[in-house]
């Protein structure tokens, strides 16, 4: 019928589109979730998906873009390590009329036109929700915080500081005694809190760690032990993402809060992808996930939801 062969011409079209992803790489859990859930999120809709590792490194991003553009894949999807020095190569991809996607991070460029959208959560607003939560908790009593950032230059770790400086500089019994990056990884992360228990009493001059993510939160949590001070009582421990390890150390009682982040984010632009191919719909600039606290009493039951997700 007339119907079915639209219908089958749709689905055709929708099974051969091929999307080129510059993944940053593997330095977090969530990372692997989110590579893993694109992998599920095209299959679901019939698209090509092709993934390039760029092993935290924006020139490998770009060369991994520059040989989608020769490809000739029907759209680019970028999780931009750094948020700058993007303009140049996503011109190349504009002249050759293919859309780009951004994932999980943002970019600062002059031209807005550059991407079609930005699939992030609100990462000013999970600073904001983490700083909320310690606030809460500490009420008046003074408060050294010890920051554990993510990637130099990246978006998230930017607003992920920003949102947490903002809560907190509503306080004066709240303050950030040390910041370093550790890389959003574990092995960093571990390594950074070494030195912040060295340069802190031994770790007793520290109230809290706000981590930009659960992996550094767990390297931390790991040197707080081998000083021998207990993470989550003597040392409060606060970070984002949501993953399947940060509900083990909650339910250990080594980790006390963390704010989610949607592992989803190709998901949402496959979508915005299709029905662009579709009707010639702009999607709006940027599409916002949503940001959730969690707490040790939500563990169980979140570990169980991811487990059916499958990551
Ligand atoms: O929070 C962190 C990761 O860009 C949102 O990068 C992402 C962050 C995530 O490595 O674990």
């Amino acid at each position: 019928t007339a119907i079915g062969s639209i219908v089958m011409s749709a689905s055709v079209m929708a099974s051969s589109l091929t999307v080129g992803f510059s993944q940053i790489g593997s330095e977090s859990g969530w990372r692997a979730a989110e590579t893993a859930v694109s992998k599920v999120e095209a299959k679901k809709r019939g698209i090509n998906l092709k993934i390039s590792d760029a092993q935290q490194k924006q020139e490998n991003q770009i060369k991994a873009v520059r040989s989608f553009i020769a490809q000739g894949v029907d759209a680019i999807f970028i999780a931009p390590v750094v948020q700058t020095g993007w303009g140049p190569v996503l011109e190349e991809a504009k002249d050759y009329g293919i859309p780009v996607f951004l994932l999980d991070r943002g970019i600062t460029v002059d031209d807005d036109s550059l991407y079609m959208t930005a699939v992030t959560a609100d990462n000013v607003l999970e600073g904001k929700v983490a700083g909320q939560w310690l606030i809460d908790t500490v009420k008046d009593k003074p408060c050294n915080v010890v920051e554990l950032q993510g990637t130099v230059g990246a978006s998230v770790a930017i607003d992920r500081k920003e949102g947490f400086g903002e809560a907190i500089g509503s306080t004066d019994n709240i303050k950030i005694v040390r910041t370093q990056s550790g890389e959003f990884t574990r092995s960093k992360g571990k390594e950074v809190m070494e030195s912040f228990i060295k340069a802190e009493n031994g770790g007793k001059n520290i109230c809290a760690v706000f981590a930009h993510n659960d992996d550094m939160a767990i390297g931390a949590i790991q040197a707080i032990k081998e000083a021998g001070l207990a993470p989550g009582k003597d040392i409060l421990i606060v970070s984002i993402d949501a993953v399947p390890d940060i509900f083990k150390a909650m339910m250990e009682g080594d980790a006390n809060a963390t704010v989610e982040l949607t592992p989803n984010m190709a998901g949402p632009a496959f979508d915005a992808l299709l029905s662009y191919k579709d009707t010639g719909a702009q999607p709006p600039k940027k599409i916002v996930t949503e940001s959730k606290l969690y707490l040790p009493k939500d563990a169980p039951m979140q570990l169980e939801m991811k487990k059916d997700l499958g990551y």
